[in-house]
């Protein structure tokens, strides 16, 4: 079988298949295994993703032939192969004629990622046209309506000063709700980490009632709305949904107040849609812990933390954790702002193409991992605005006045890069800003050397 031939055709163009809309286009690196000839596996790879083999087979047909996927450009200098899949190939739900993101991940990232002659294969963006993406949901609830509930310009609001509870575990439920009452205080959101969930220390019955008085208490105190947003991630939908409708039961007539959370990688593209399905009037955040296991730039199979994000969009998620582009203490660097830009806006470029969301609901953007105040302002610096959601954890209960000073700090750090002011100088008029320096000393001494100068007891100017 002449695999190169049928398989690879370096003479389609990306730009006519994008525009033509019949092809789901696929970009990789790939690494092909010592003593192999790059377009051999090339073929191989393009053969095994839609036929899934590369030997002849009796039953093919000509209609099957015609479904090939076809490799239309493969540079074995840089590794990098793009890869048409004919629209047909994908599966579509019974039940709405959705489109399937199992089905998408099996044929774009599936057994490919273990075949033979291949060292390293790593999807690293993809191309929906028009009529596939609108078989995803995409989001329903938005930041808009974050916005609208904080009492904010629903088209660009600014940061939603937002909390991870920390610790991560090992509040009991009136640890739980006291801490996030206090940064309530100062804050607008408080989101579960990821593993709280049912554990005996805390159960969900004793919590979620505490946790729905507290906000009520929070946001008479302060005039203004706050969010919990919480996580309903496990293994299976019908406990995943019970645990909801007790969430829904104690926030009863809070319905605004009322976030929930799923892991997109460790629970996966279901648990996403499924509560997408159930729970789209309440806003949905996605996280995904874990995803560096797949994702990471030291990987060289799987998908990245683009692909990860782009999908989360599709799958319907209200919010995306999109990392801190190297401003945080995650792995990450400046040039992941695409994969911001890529959820929020209405067309976007990614590493290898232009994705339009033909009128696709915008996710937003939540920043996380090592975010403290004073590491914000160069965050913003790098991505050009602040319409995004921050998830603080140690940023926001490591500051030593408290919850609700860490939520003000962040809140100042927020004004400070609006103003261009310069953050010492800031820090003078702004007590919780300042105190940050004195909370996250080590982060002070590399960002603003020579800041303990200044805020000494001996400076009788402070
Ligand atoms: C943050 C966090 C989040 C990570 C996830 C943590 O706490 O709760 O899970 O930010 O990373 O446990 O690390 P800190 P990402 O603010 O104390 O670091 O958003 O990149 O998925």
């Amino acid at each position: 079988m002449d695999h190169k031939d049928r398989f690879i055709d370096l003479s389609l163009s990306g730009a006519a298949l994008a525009e033509a809309g019949g092809h789901v286009l696929a970009a990789y690196v790939l690494r092909v295994a010592e003593g192999c000839d790059f377009l051999t596996v090339v073929a191989r790879l393009a053969a095994e993703s839609g036929r899934g083999t590369a030997l002849p087979l009796s039953t093919e047909d000509g209609f099957s032939r015609s479904l090939d996927v076809v490799a239309y450009e493969a540079d074995a200098e840089s590794g990098l192969v793009r890869l048409a899949f004919p629209l047909a190939l994908f599966d579509f739900n019974v039940t709405d004629g959705g489109a399937s993101i199992s089905s998408f991940l099996n044929l774009l990232a599936g057994n490919t990622q273990g075949m033979e002659g291949v060292a390293a294969l790593k999807l690293h963006d993809f191309h929906l046209p028009e009529s596939y993406l609108q078989g995803f949901a995409g989001p329903a609830a938005t930041i808009a309506g974050l916005w609208r509930h904080l009492g904010r310009d629903e088209s660009a609001g600014s940061m939603v000063v937002g909390a991870i509870l920390k610790p991560k575990l090992g509040l009991r439920p009136g640890g739980l709700a006291a801490a996030a009452y206090e940064f309530w205080r100062g804050g607008d959101l408080v989101e579960n980490d990821q593993p709280q969930g049912n554990q005996g220390f805390a159960p969900l019955a004793e919590v979620l009632p505490l946790m729905a008085d507290a906000l009520k208490r929070a946001e008479d105190e302060t005039g203004t709305g706050k969010v919990f947003s919480m996580n309903i991630t496990c293994d299976d939908p019908a406990e995943m949904d019970a645990r909801a409708e007790m969430a829904l039961q104690a926030f009863a007539g809070m319905t605004e107040s009322l976030a929930f959370h799923v892991d997109a990688y460790l629970a996966g593209p279901m648990a996403l849609a499924h509560a997408r399905r159930r729970y789209g009037g309440h806003f949905l955040s996605a996280h995904r812990a874990g995803h560096a296991a797949v994702t990471s730039v030291r990987s060289e199979r799987g998908y990245s933390a683009f692909v990860l994000t782009k999908i989360a969009r599709l799958l319907g998620a209200s919010g995306i954790h999109t990392g801190t582009m190297g401003f945080g203490r995650m792995e990450g660097d400046e040039s992941d702002r695409p994969i911001a830009c890529m959820i929020a806006q209405d067309r976007a470029a990614g590493p290898y193409f232009v994705q339009e969301w033909h009128g696709m609901a915008r996710s937003a953007a939540i920043v996380s991992g090592g975010i403290n105040a004073l590491r914000l302002p160069s965050f913003m610096e790098n991505l050009g605005h602040t319409n995004f959601i921050l998830a603080a954890g140690g940023g926001a209960f490591g500051h030593i006045d408290g919850p609700a000073a860490g939520a003000l700090s962040l809140r100042q750090a927020e004004a400070c890069w609006l103003e261009r002011a310069d953050p010492i100088e800031w820090a003078v008029e702004h007590p919780e800003f300042r105190r940050a320096f004195h909370s996250f000393e080590s982060d002070a001494d590399i960002i603003h050397p020579g800041w303990r100068r200044v805020f000494s007891p001996e400076n009788t100017n402070l």
